[in-house]
């Protein structure tokens, strides 16, 4: 189901339906009442009367029952942020779908920075997330993507102007995305993405292209045991010398320890720090 405007485009099997939202609907919850990717039944006069339960449902973007996050970055212009990209990571986790990270612009790097940005990113291996390296312009890696996409749900995600168009113009082929040339001084895109977009990815499956965002949120975290639980490396190591160890100053501790001998990103471990202590600040401490 595709949302554009307050029409909702149903796929079906006799091709797309322009629907609408039958009232009752409407009122229910907000405007989380449904959203694309949602699987809906419709009635004969067009009217949507169900919406399936959901397998999941991703907020910001919000679209439902998708297989993969494609959290995509430029490599440079806008440049990566990494933290950001640890959020991003973090809210895959927490809304269990599995994220897969895009990489694009690579043409505008020399030897030398792309190397250094390969070992930015090494980690994403030992946690089994894939990253594809991707210049649209230059053609690089839009087949492998392509390959990996097939026959599954995907949503893209990521800042203004990294080209989350420019790619999924590159695997669909039925309509053309509008896409923004990027503006040196304000680093946004000018024709940016307003909707969000749900289109057949070509050889099998869909993919949803979303508007850029500015910021992005840390998921609704509450207590510091869920926050660890985001953390797939700080699995199946051995137990900290307490049951309860936050892996902060306590002594005994295996994360700490990993991270000394190298065996757990730093910067992973920078990063969970600077959450669990924003948590702490904001959140947390108020339901003390
Ligand atoms: N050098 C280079 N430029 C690219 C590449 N891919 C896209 N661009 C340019 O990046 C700019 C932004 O592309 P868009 O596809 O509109 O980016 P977007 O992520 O969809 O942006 P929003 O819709 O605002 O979220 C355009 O000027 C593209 O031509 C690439 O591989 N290399
Ligand atoms: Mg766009
Ligand atoms: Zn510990």
């Amino acid at each position: 189901m595709n949302k554009i405007q307050g029409f909702y485009y149903v796929n079906c099997d006799d091709g797309i339906h322009e629907c609408k939202l039958r009232g009752i609907l409407k009122r229910r919850e907000s405007k989380n009442n449904c959203v694309v990717g949602d699987i809906v039944e419709i009635s004969d006069d067009n009217y949507i009367i169900g919406i399936d339960e959901r397998k999941n449902l991703l907020e910001r973007p919000i679209v439902a029952n998708i297989d993969y996050f494609v959290i995509q970055f430029a490599a440079k212009d806008p440049d990566i942020d990494l933290d950001r990209l640890d959020v991003m990571l973090l809210r895959s986790f927490f809304y269990k779908i599995k994220p897969v990270i895009v990489i694009n612009k690579i043409d505008l790097l020399n030897e030398s920075e792309f190397e250094e940005l390969k070992t930015k990113l090494d980690f994403l291996t030992r946690l089994d997330i894939p990253c594809f390296f991707i210049s649209k312009k230059e053609n690089i890696g839009i087949e492998e993507l392509k390959a990996y996409l097939k026959d599954h749900i995907s949503a893209f995600g990521g800042p203004s102007g990294v080209g989350k168009s420019s790619i999924i113009n590159m695997l669909q082929s039925e309509k053309v995305l509008e896409v923004g040339e990027t503006s040196k001084r304000l680093r946004k895109g000018k024709h940016t993405t307003k909707d969000t977009n749900l289109l057949p990815l070509n050889g099998g499956g869909y993919i949803i292209d979303t508007p850029g965002f500015s910021s992005v949120e840390l998921p609704d975290i509450k207590t510091p045991f869920e926050l660890m639980d985001l953390f797939p490396e700080f699995a199946g190591r051995e137990r900290c010398k307490f049951n309860d160890c936050h892996h902060l100053n306590e002594p005994g501790c295996k994360i700490k320890e990993a991270v000394e001998k190298n065996t757990l990103e730093k910067s992973r471990y920078e990063f969970y720090k600077k959450v669990y202590e924003k948590l702490k600040d904001e959140r947390w401490n108020k339901y003390e």
